[in-house]
This record gives structure tokens, sequence and C-alpha cells, in this order.
């Protein structure tokens, strides 16, 4: 079972206490920093950009874990700051495999961890051939472009296809992230199906009460999730 890692979702943080929110992901060293980037193209929404980003990599040195949701993503990558130990995730459904194949060589050669990001309709079996050049699969939950959503169902089923998948075929070191309304009942059920970095936003951490309390009551209920 690869460690659990955290990754809160920074569009749901409330963007006048955002200086407190990064203090209090940094106190309690959140392993990754989730940056939903949209282009109103391949979802229906705009969200963050290359300047938050930027922004973010001067201010901490929590590695930034960026979702493209941006059509055709190859070409864009080069105005993203991403660096080692940051992960950089493309969709399968942003272009065309050949784009996409190209996109992930392009995030592996500036050093960060390349994953390919699934929406909740495509099938597990399509990250078969990309295998080789990832080191995760960013399994949406939820459809992308919004904060807030239920999960879809089925999405269990998928972590563990998916988890079997990667174990049966030698890539047991493949990362699962799983995105869309990670909250603290659905997050145990996933790291049981094999989810091992989950991002985290209003469903749980980034919903109401103390940020603090929040990380350190999710982190309890994923190690619960380990010992059974
Ligand atoms: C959705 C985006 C997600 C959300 C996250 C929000 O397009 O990729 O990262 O920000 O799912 O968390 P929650 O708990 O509101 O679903
Ligand atoms: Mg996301």
């Amino acid at each position: 079972m690869l460690e659990s890692a955290v990754s809160p979702s920074l569009m749901c943080a409330d963007i006048f206490r955002l200086e407190e929110i990064i203090s209090g992901m940094e106190s309690n060293s959140i392993e990754y920093l989730h940056i939903d980037v949209m282009d109103g193209d391949f979802v229906p929404n705009f969200c963050l950009g290359t300047d938050y980003c930027r922004r973010l990599k001067a201010r901490t040195s929590i590695p930034l874990d960026i979702h493209l949701m941006v059509t055709e993503p190859a070409d864009k990558l080069g105005v993203f700051p991403f660096a080692s130990g940051d992960i950089v995730s493309v969709h399968y459904e942003s272009g065309s495999e050949e784009n996409t194949r190209r996109a992930l060589e392009k995030i592996r050669a500036g050093g960060a961890r390349p994953f390919l990001a699934i929406n909740p309709d495509t099938p597990v079996e399509v990250t078969g051939k990309f295998l080789p050049l990832i080191e995760g699969v960013l399994l949406m939950t939820v459809y992308p472009g919004f904060a807030g959503q239920k999960m879809v169902e089925g999405s269990l089923e998928r972590i563990t296809a998916l988890r079997k998948a990667l174990d049966n075929n030698g890539y047991g070191n493949v990362s699962i992230e799983v995105d869309g309304n990670v909250n603290y009942e659905k997050a145990p059920l996933m790291r049981r199906a094999g989810a091992d970095i989950f991002v985290v936003g209003t469903s749980s951490i980034l919903g109401p009460g103390d940020l603090t309390e929040n990380i350190v009551k999710f982190r309890d209920i994923l190690k619960g999730a380990d010992c059974r």
C-alpha cells in the first residue's frame, strides 16, 4: 500500500484568508497543494492560473499539485512554473492521444510528476497505454468543473478496479489520486479501495470548522483505514 497524502484544493480556500490557510497547511505538513486550472473550454468554468501558481511557489515549499482542465495541454505547459516534486495532471479527454502523450513527456522533462486525469465516465482501462509515462492517475470522483458536488456512483468500484489492474501489471508504485467529494465518510472507503492521494475541499478539510482540527481528523480517519 502506498503511503497516503493529502492535497487540499485551493479553489475551495477563502481568498481573503489565503495567507492564514497556507500557513496552516505548512504547520500541519500538508503534502501537496491542489490547484485547479480551468480554461472555460474543456470545462464550463474558469479557475486559477499561472500567476496564482507562481505566487504560491514563491510563498511556500509545499509541492504543487496542478490539475489542468484545459483543452490540448501540451503546448500550454510552458507557462506553468512546475518543478521537481510537483504533480501535474492532464486529462485523457482533453485532446488527441498524441497531445496527451506529449504533455506527459513534457511534464517529466520539466522534472515534475506526470499524472493522467480521467473523468468519471472514462473507462479506467484507457490508462493502460500511458502507464510507462505516468507516476499516477487522477481519478475524478465528480465531473470536473466545480467544487461542492456529490460523488458519482460507482467511483469506489473504479478505484478498486484500477488499483487491481495497476498492481497486477507491475505498476504497484503508480499512485491513485481521488478528486471530488472526498469527505470523512468516503475517504476511508477510497483508501481501502486503493487510493493514496486525497484531494480535499469543501467536503472535509476546507469545509466548516477549524483547519488544523479538520486535518487531524482527516488523517486519523485515513490511518484507521490502513489498519483494516
Ligand atoms: C473539480 C476540481 C476539484 C474540486 C474539489 C473540491 O473540478 O477538480 O479539485 O476543487 O473536488 O472539493 P469538494 O470537497 O468540494 O468536492
Ligand atoms: Mg481538481
